[in-house]
């Protein structure tokens, strides 16, 4: 940072016409005033990537070291996102989750047959104000003049609320909220994808580690050396917002919503999976559907008013915070808490 702070030395008038020999001494000064800033230059290159992959955490959520990711980004959103490659896995909670609700049983084998990618982190207020500025559209909050937020256990209707005035700070790198299912699905489309389906959220959000409560691994804590793991329910948000009730003694730093990459990402490199803002899903929503899913590559029910919602958020307490917690609105809905993530279809380099 010194090299980029020196300032050049001015020559003196009577040397501009010295001869060779004499003008060495002021080559070596600028080169070395020149290699400094190239080397401060590089350094501050090399930190600022340190923080965009998420250096901050050398290691995933669920405690291993993180890899290395084979990042995409989408031209359209230009959103980081994340290949998962076909697989099957167990959808569903697990017998011995004591959190477990009806609409989460039976856990059940589910095939995703074709690989496809999914958004790395939440969509940014960044990238849907791009999509708002490229296309003029107008959420259904704008449009009808009022969106929800939590307050006092409950959802309250409130005028002015949109995803542009959320009622608190956020930066671009934060979720955008107050987005409705029918919002998001535009979006998405417009990033030349769609929402997750159900089934494809869990996958991502389990990471191909199997029988885990949380994203994170079996423990309710939500701790891990010292460091917090998702934007919940908490001591902040208690403090600042008023929120309740909350993961009582935990403490992430954000009362609302928190930057998109401020916590570790999941084994496939995904962040937010859990809190921070929940997500829409393509499927309508089915307490039953469980029973009747047939496993491979599912949609959803046919019928349904509402759309499932995943991953809970900085409102949420740990039972919304597990893998296969499940939630649903009406498509037309829209919260303080509530934003999404999108899917860009395959197939993967070396699938057909
Ligand atoms: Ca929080």
């Amino acid at each position: 940072m010194t090299g980029m702070a020196m300032p050049a030395v001015p020559a003196p008038p009577q040397q501009r016409t010295n001869t060779q020999p004499s003008s060495r001494p002021r080559t070596s000064r600028a080169l070395t005033i020149m290699s400094l800033a190239i080397l401060s230059i590089v350094i501050a290159a090399a930190l600022s990537l340190v923080t965009r992959h998420g250096g901050r955490y050398p290691w995933t959520a669920s405690g291993e070291p993180e890899k290395p990711v084979p990042v995409w980004t989408n031209p359209a959103d230009a959103l980081e996102y994340v290949p998962v490659t076909a697989r099957s896995f167990q959808m569903g909670c697990l017998p011995t989750d004591a959190q477990c609700g009806a609409d989460e049983r039976p856990r059940h084998k589910v095939v995703i047959q074709r690989g496809f990618r999914i958004g790395r982190t939440e969509v940014t207020v960044l990238a849907f104000s791009r999509f708002a500025l490229a296309t003029r559209y107008v959420t259904e909050a704008d449009r009808e003049g009022f969106s929800h937020v939590f307050h006092a256990g409950a959802l309250e209707r409130k005028p002015g609320v949109s995803w542009g005035k959320p009622g608190f700070t956020q930066t671009p790198e934060h979720p955008v909220v107050n987005v409705s299912w029918n919002d998001a699905a535009a979006f998405c489309k417009w990033a030349g994808g769609r929402l997750p389906t159900e089934a494809e959220w869990e996958v991502a959000a389990r990471a191909g580690q199997e029988g885990r409560v949380f994203p994170w691994g079996q423990a309710e804590a939500l701790l891990l050396d010292g460091q917090p793991l998702a934007n919940a329910a908490d001591e902040s948000a208690k403090k600042k917002a008023s929120l309740a009730p909350i993961v009582g003694g935990y403490d992430d730093g954000f009362a609302y919503t928190s930057p998109v990459k401020a916590f570790p990402p999941n084994a496939f490199g995904l962040y937010g999976m859990a809190g921070n803002a929940a997500e829409w899903c393509l499927d309508r929503y089915s307490a039953g559907f469980y029973r009747a899913s047939e496993g491979t590559d599912p949609v959803g029910p046919a019928d349904g008013a509402d759309r499932v919602v995943r991953g809970g958020s900085f409102v949420s307490l740990l039972g919304s915070l597990r893998a296969s917690s499940r939630f649903h609105l009406r498509p037309s809905m829209r919260n303080d808490h509530t934003g999404f993530r999108c899917v860009i279809e395959g197939p993967l380099p070396g699938e057909r």
